[in-house]
């Protein structure tokens, strides 16, 4: 299952993957993730937000249990962020038929689409849409770097926009949902365990700053005429180093653009996405207050025009307790020992979900740390620990 899924989107270039939202490489994923299903002879639909459920048991009845994840990758992403609980969701139902167990309620797998949000540069759209935190309205205000929009986009990978929407019948006949994941950081490496529980999920945002300047020549302009809008955004980039430094934050400036974008041209507009994100919003407001009153002190002395947009915030998330504490009991029982509870700084469909529906995560070690990256790892040792863990979950909420 693993191997036919690797391929799609891989960047020989850069051994990243490009699965970016409604392109040919979603496609692939979508048509992959059908014939799971369909081998399994699961019941297979979309949503009206393109997400993909394939149902084991009447959809219609109520209290389901469901597990899955995204497939769609950030630029250049690792082979694990996403599919590996999507992979794991289809093994561990192959695990639990071969066990034999009997399912008292409905069970459903899930790809949550456009989750990274790397084409329209909002996150976890599918389930946004789905749980009613994204209106149709503003769905359909997002656009790509090439002015393609979100419903163009659908409708040009063959589904109907119109459609859109919230979806909060689907959400009342779910009674959890359980999202394994592999571990974007260290703490498993560090603690010398295969998988782990998610207490809760960092707020988190992303914020475009735009540095409006005067777009002159680079060879004849002398440096006391310019308005360099890039000299503001660099001294911001410091600032917000610093600034998250000071808080125990996290601020991260990892796009930009530039026009005219030429390479003897100063700059009349340099526009940089910051994504910040901290273990409490107390840290959080201290982090983005920082950098916003240093890219304001640093305009005004280069006589820049800032503009500052919140693009997307996602509170903190407290994962329900309960489902949590029951995980760790099931767990407990199985292994004879006592599964690590651990925060993350990543931003999850289970964390958008939550306002919903009682939701959990399962954490799988990743021995690098690293995400959103080639580098990024799982052994298949731990993989197949998750597996077994998420079978062992699934098994205690659904067939008990
Ligand atoms: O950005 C995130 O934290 C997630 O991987 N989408
Ligand atoms: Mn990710
Ligand atoms: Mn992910
Ligand atoms: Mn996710």
């Amino acid at each position: 299952m693993w191997r036919s899924l690797r391929p799609i989107g891989r960047s020989d270039a850069s051994g990243g993957y490009r699965r970016y939202a409604w392109t040919g490489a979603d496609a692939d994923c979508r048509l992959w993730f059908r014939m799971q299903a369909e081998a399994r002879r699961l019941n297979y639909e979309v949503d009206r937000n393109g997400n993909q459920w394939a149902w084991l048991g009447d959809p219609e009845a109520g209290d389901a249990v469901v597990t899955g994840s995204h497939l769609d990758s950030v630029p250049d992403g690792g082979a694990f962020d996403g599919p590996l609980g999507v992979v794991s969701s289809f093994a561990a139902l192959d695990e639990l038929r071969a066990r034999g167990v009997q399912f008292r309620r409905p069970l459903a797998i899930t790809n949550f689409g456009d989750e990274e949000g790397a084409r329209f540069g909002l996150a976890c759209v599918g389930s946004r849409l789905t749980a009613g935190q994204l209106s149709k309205e503003q769905a359909y205000e997002l656009r790509d770097g090439d002015g393609v929009s979100l419903p163009q986009a659908m409708e040009a990978a063959g589904y109907d926009p119109e459609a859109i929407g919230p979806d909060p019948e689907r959400l009342a006949r779910i009674g959890a949902f359980v999202e394994l994941h592999v571990e974007q950081g260290r703490a498993l490496d560090l603690s010398g365990d295969a998988v782990g529980i998610a207490s809760a999920i960092w707020p988190h945002g992303r914020w475009r700053y735009d540095f409006h300047g005067e777009a002159n020549h680079a060879g004849t302009t002398r440096l006391v005429d310019r308005r360099d809008p890039m000299l503001s955004y660099a001294e911001t980039v410091l600032a917000a180093r610093r600034e998250a430094e000071l808080a125990g934050a996290v601020a991260t400036f990892g796009k930009i653009s530039v026009e005219p974008n030429g390479v003897n041209a100063i700059p009349s507009l340099v526009r940089g996405w910051l994504d910040a994100r901290a273990a409490d919003q107390g840290a959080l407001d201290a982090v983005i207050a920082g950098i916003e009153t240093a890219a304001r002190e640093t305009a005004a002395r280069h006589g820049i025009d800032l503009g500052v947009v919140r693009e997307s915030f996602t509170p903190v998330v407290e994962f329900e307790h309960a489902l949590r504490d029951e995980m760790v009991r099931i767990l407990g029982e199985k292994t004879g020992e006592k599964t690590p509870v651990l925060g993350t700084g990543a931003g999850h469909d289970a964390g958008i979900l939550s306002a919903s529906i009682p939701t959990a995560m399962l954490f799988v070690r990743n021995p690098t740390g690293v995400s959103h990256s080639p580098a990024e790892f799982a052994g298949e040792d731990d993989c197949v620990a998750g597996v077994h863990a998420l079978a062992d979950v699934l098994e205690g909420l659904a067939c008990r």
